[in-house]
């Protein structure tokens, strides 16, 4: 058996454990800059003190002596000594070269070690979890209060510097790869991504294990992410275990691990610091309180996998050993198949959740005003629009980019990268549209939650439909698949059927797509259009949404709405009731979401019966004057009051000046910012006080909403 296979096995049967901290054992050694330096690196330019990783190759008998007082401590997992072993960490040292060697040797020693004592004892193996760490950069968050949408580091760049960690880790002998206190997801992601393209290349797998951090009482982690919306993003790894590490002591962290438990179906774990930091920046939870708090947690069915991160030392694993080693492990939970989405909070399209609108607005080919202010990089207004659309009910949020005068990679990019910093946008999950690959895909190396891809489709055959299918499930989004083949577009039933099906067996028996991320698309085509073979289009989507909804488990149906009333462009009215009508019918067949101009959605019932009635007809295409009767009544509802944007909701104005800045701050409005700071500073004995008060207070709660600031992982525990 191999030892991956074996991991597995012992993890099926009871708690395994892993190591305590690293960085606190090493600073007991009380090293100096020489035995940094070593031999090797006498010379070096800079100082070395402090580069923890480097003592694996100038001190390996401290790393091994300290991997050893943890496996007589009890624990069946080491974690590697590669925490900062990337280009970024080690950059800080001019040591970007020693990437690989690090990892290797890294592995090597906690190699050797654990094979010594797994040659002791035969019946309990030991295993090495190979570390890749966060880096101390956020690919989704500026380190410029100045510029929200500028990053100091890319997926890309990431991508390529924990390709070689792993290969390192994985030639010196790692069985597990651990991709731990991950403050940014999207940092997580591009370490993901990198590993699973190193098991292709090398054509076998080894378990993954995934661990984020938990910033603060707030609940996420420092880019913002709840605990679900952490786990929906990072789910498509298929991780072996899935938990929290570091930030919190064990009391503090409990709830996020009650609640993880009870959503995520893998192996649960956790390894958290020796409580919260004292005034001095040290850790002094006794080994006693903490093997007491982790023996509820057990007993309370938490657990998995267990081990300690700062502070935490051998005495404290053993004594949790102690505590709970005769206790069984958490049962796995079965979960229904949901697609399970995420911006900054988490989203789940269940079987029986309500229609699902996405918002249309934030798209240059579908909104004149859009695209204005993006070709005149008015990217201010261009985020009102976005926050606009979530304010009126978008659950999701369209962006398409896709204009020919306009560098469209680089505004996707952009405009994603501003989104990413505007929480009350964020907190949605992203559709990215466009018909060209490389924008999506530029697109999908911003996205920190999961988002969807819309689109691809078997336009042009099946292999590039497949190798684009493998990259949007390796970036961990869901996909629309448009009902569109070599033949061309599917407008009819049988043909959107036939797409579907086969596009479905593809994906799911071929390139081991999750049914419950796939949405079909049957295509949404005017109707009205005086052109008879366009009068049944509206039935054609209503019947194939109906059969591919039966005959293809999990996959949800959805389309383009404000396509379906083209030809009565400049009539709103209409327009509305043509939406809600085609809607009332789609959704009763399967439609389980849609683009939709978010705030601008019209209620069936509230329709008056005579255009209800008119518009039925041609939707469900009952008789052949349906367009004729539609056209003729049409003209009447035409200057009915306009809803095209839903009045600003602006209540705040009547608040007090401090709250209105705080509000003003925290939503990013900018319109009234010049009118209330003035207001403030007539209300305060200095202008000083303006800033040290209600502009301050506004910044904490931004602060807070954030975790912004604390970017303490910069070295290992
Ligand atoms: N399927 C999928 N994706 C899609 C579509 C689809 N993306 C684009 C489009 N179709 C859905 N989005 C829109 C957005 C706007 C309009 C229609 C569809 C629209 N705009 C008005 C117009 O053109 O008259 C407003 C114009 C303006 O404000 O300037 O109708 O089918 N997968």
């Amino acid at each position: 058996m191999t030892r991956a296979n074996l991991f597995k096995q012992h993890l099926s049967q009871r708690i395994l454990f892993l190591d305590g901290a690293m960085g606190t054992m090493i600073q007991s050694y009380q090293l100096e800059e020489r035995d940094y330096r070593g031999e090797r690196f006498a010379d070096w330019p800079v100082d070395l003190k402090g580069n923890n990783d480097l003592l694996t190759l100038t001190q390996p008998d401290i790393i091994k002596a300290i991997h050893t007082a943890y496996f007589d401590a009890g624990v069946d997992i080491i974690e590697t000594n590669t925490f900062n072993s990337n280009s970024i960490g080690l950059g800080d040292y001019q040591m970007q070269t020693l990437v690989y060697e690090l990892n290797r040797e890294g592995a090597k020693l906690a190699r050797q070690v654990a094979d010594e004592f797994s040659d002791k004892t035969p019946d309990k193996p030991r295993f090495v979890a190979g570390v890749l760490g966060p880096t101390n950069r956020t690919a989704s968050m500026s380190p410029d209060v100045n510029d929200p949408g500028f990053r100091n580091i890319s997926f890309d760049e990431l991508v390529v510097t924990y390709t070689e960690a792993t290969r390192g880790l994985i030639d010196g002998g790692a069985d597990i790869i651990l991709i731990e206190t991950i403050f940014d997801t999207l940092n997580a992601k591009a370490a993901a991504f990198a590993v699973e393209e190193v098991f292709d290349s090398l054509g076998f797998t080894l378990p993954i294990m995934i661990s984020g951090t938990i910033t603060d009482a707030s609940g996420r982690t420092l880019s913002g992410q709840t605990v679900g919306a952490f786990w929906h993003s990072l789910k498509h790894v298929q991780p072996i275990s899935f938990g929290f590490n570091c930030a919190l002591g064990a009391k503090e962290l409990r709830q996020y691990i009650e609640e993880l438990s009870a959503i995520a179906d893998t192996h649960v774990s956790a390894h958290p610091n020796a409580g919260l930091p004292n005034a001095f920046g040290g850790y002094d939870e006794s080994p006693e309180a903490m093997a007491s708090e982790i023996q509820e947690w057990v007993s309370s069915g938490f657990i998995n996998i267990i081990g300690g991160c700062c502070g935490t030392s051998p005495a404290h694993i053993k004594a949790i050993i102690d505590a709970v080693q005769e206790q069984p492990p958490r049962i796995i939970p079965t979960l229904p198949k949901q697609c399970k989405l995420s911006g900054l909070e988490a989203m789940t399209i269940a079987e029986d959740s309500l229609f699902v609108n996405v918002g249309e607005r934030t798209n240059i080919t579908g909104s004149a005003v859009f695209k204005r202010m993006i070709v005149e990089g008015d990217y201010e207004s261009a985020l009102a629009v976005a926050r606009q659309q979530v304010e009126n009910g978008a659950q999701i949020i369209d962006i398409n980019m896709d204009e020919g005068m306009l560098d469209s990679k680089a505004a996707m990019v952009r405009f994603l990268s501003l989104i990413a910093a505007e929480t009350d946008i964020a907190r949605v999950p992203i559709m990215l549209d466009s018909s060209k690959w490389d924008i999506l895909e530029a697109g999908l190396k911003c996205l920190q939650g999961k988002g969807i891809v819309n689109s691809i489709s078997l336009k042009e055959g099946e292999d590039s439909f497949i190798r684009q299918a493998k990259l949007v499930k390796r970036y961990g989004a869901a996909v629309i698949v448009m009902a569109f083949d070599e033949v061309g577009q599917a407008d009819t039933q049988a043909r959107k059927i036939e797409i579907c099906q086969r596009a479905y067996k593809i994906l799911t028996e071929h390139v081991g797509f999750p049914a419950e991320d796939i949405i079909f698309d049957p295509n949404i085509f005017a109707v009205a259009t005086g052109i008879d073979e366009h009068n049944n289009y509206g039935v054609d989507f209503i019947e194939a949404t109906r059969i591919i909804k039966q005959s293809l488990p999990h996959a949800l149906i959805s389309g383009g709405v404000s396509n379906v009333s083209f030809s009565f462009r400049g009539n709103n009215p209409v327009r509305e009731a043509i939406h809600a009508v085609f809607l009332y019918h789609a959704i009763k067949a399967g439609m389980s979401m849609g683009i939709v101009n978010a705030g601008q959605l019209a209620i069936y019932e509230d329709i008056p019966a005579e255009l209800r009635d008119a518009v039925e007809d041609v939707i469900l295409n009952r008789h052949n004057e349906a367009t004729e009767n539609l056209l003729a009544i049409a003209e009447k509802y035409r200057d009915q009051q306009n809803r095209e944007t839903k009045t600003e909701d602006l209540a705040w104005r009547s608040w007090p000046v401090t709250k209105r800045l705080e509000h003003a701050l925290v939503k990013g409005i900018t319109d009234f910012i010049d009118q209330d700071t003035e207001a403030a500073r007539l209300e305060a004995e200095r202008p000083l006080h303006v800033i040290e008060g209600p502009l301050m207070a506004g910044m904490n709660v931004v602060g807070d909403l954030f975790g912004a600031g604390k970017n303490v992982f910069t070295t290992s525990c």
